[in-house]
């Protein structure tokens, strides 16, 4: 009564250090709190859920090439890579909960390991795509595209715990929506690998349909490959979503946040959604934390067929008195 049947299987990344600020840790088990599991079967998914990847510790992370803490944040993608790896494996959706957005090296990762070719919509405000040398902050939740991207290999220096990792998604494949806070370096590579983008700027003058229109045309002009959603929660209007890293102005108003989820799902290609960047110590106040988890939920659910015209199983009948 839904569209489809959805099998979802989910993995949480309790992990915060692709960034400084403490707290990002406490998303998976904040999101599973609002009733994620419970509203995605209510809606008549199948969930399993793989528990919290067990990452491991790391004794001394000094910075290499200006990237901060690379072993601990190598060692966890690659300990995430195989937990999605495994999901993806036993036939579910991967649903990714971080964490930081560094967390989706391992599940981009994972995921590709077992099905091959795919298309990455990243809906962000930020591009994630700076090369270590590039990052203005050596956090490496604003670098992991460039790890990905197979026409960025060359640019990527050696660090310490990423030798497992091998590039995996084609820069034609990838398309950003919702940009606004984009580093000098990562512009110059968008427009250099001609990378589709579309930036506030395209949201506010094609409207969110539209864009979705474009997005679709762009990443199936060359066959249909299974779709990863990585979703930064800050990729929305910091009015909805506050509770986050690095909010900025300007972003996605709930309806559009919303909509692109219920258009990814329609395409039935959607195959693995991270979930990112909830940071319940960066909400001013309960309901700035509770507005932010459950917009996170929400989106989630747009993924895996909640559709906001309501529905019906097939056979309901209307009760005769
Ligand atoms: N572009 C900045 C950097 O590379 C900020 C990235 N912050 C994010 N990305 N929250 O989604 O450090
Ligand atoms: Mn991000
Ligand atoms: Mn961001
Ligand atoms: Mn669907």
């Amino acid at each position: 009564f839904t569209r489809g049947h959805h099998s979802v299987g989910i993995v949480g990344a309790p992990s915060w250090k692709g960034q400084p600020r403490a707290g990002v840790e406490e998303g998976p088990d904040l999101i599973r709190g609002a009733g994620l599991v419970e509203k995605l079967k209510g809606q008549g998914c199948t969930v399993k859920d793989y528990g919290n990847v067990p990452f491991d510790e790391v004794a001394s992370d000094e910075p290499v090439h200006g990237v901060k803490r690379p072993r601990a944040v190598g060692r966890a993608n690659e300990q995430l890579s195989n937990a999605v790896a495994r999901v993806k494996r036993d036939g579910h959706t991967s649903v990714m909960l971080g964490g930081d957005h560094s967390l989706a090296i391992g599940s981009i990762h994972g995921h590709a390991s077992c099905r091959g070719e795919l298309s990455v919509v990243w809906v962000d405000a930020h591009a994630d795509i700076n090369t270590p040398l590039t990052s203005p902050t050596g956090n490496i939740h604003g670098q992991p595209m460039s790890y990905l991207i197979h026409e960025l290999h060359s640019k990527i220096p050696t660090i310490p715990n990423f030798s497992w990792l091998t590039p995996c998604v084609r820069a034609k494949d990838l398309v950003y929506i919702g940009l606004r806070d984009v580093d000098p370096g990562e512009h110059f590579i968008l427009k250099n690998l001609n990378i589709k983008m579309f930036s506030m700027t395209e949201v506010d003058r094609l409207g969110i349909a539209k864009v979705m229109e474009q997005t679709c045309d762009h990443l199936f002009s060359r066959g249909k490959k299974p779709i990863h959603l990585s979703y930064d929660i800050d990729a929305l209007d910091p009015s909805i979503a506050p509770a986050t890293g690095t909010p900025v102005t300007g972003g996605l108003t709930y309806r559009e946040g919303i909509y692109i989820t219920e258009l990814i799902c329609q395409t039935g290609l959607l195959s693995a959604v991270d979930m990112v960047e909830v940071n319940p110590k960066r909400g001013g106040s309960d309901a700035e934390i509770s507005s932010t988890v459950t917009t996170a939920v929400d989106l989630l659910l747009g993924c895996f067929g909640r559709v906001r015209e309501g529905s019906h199983p097939p056979d309901y009948h209307v009760p005769k008195p």
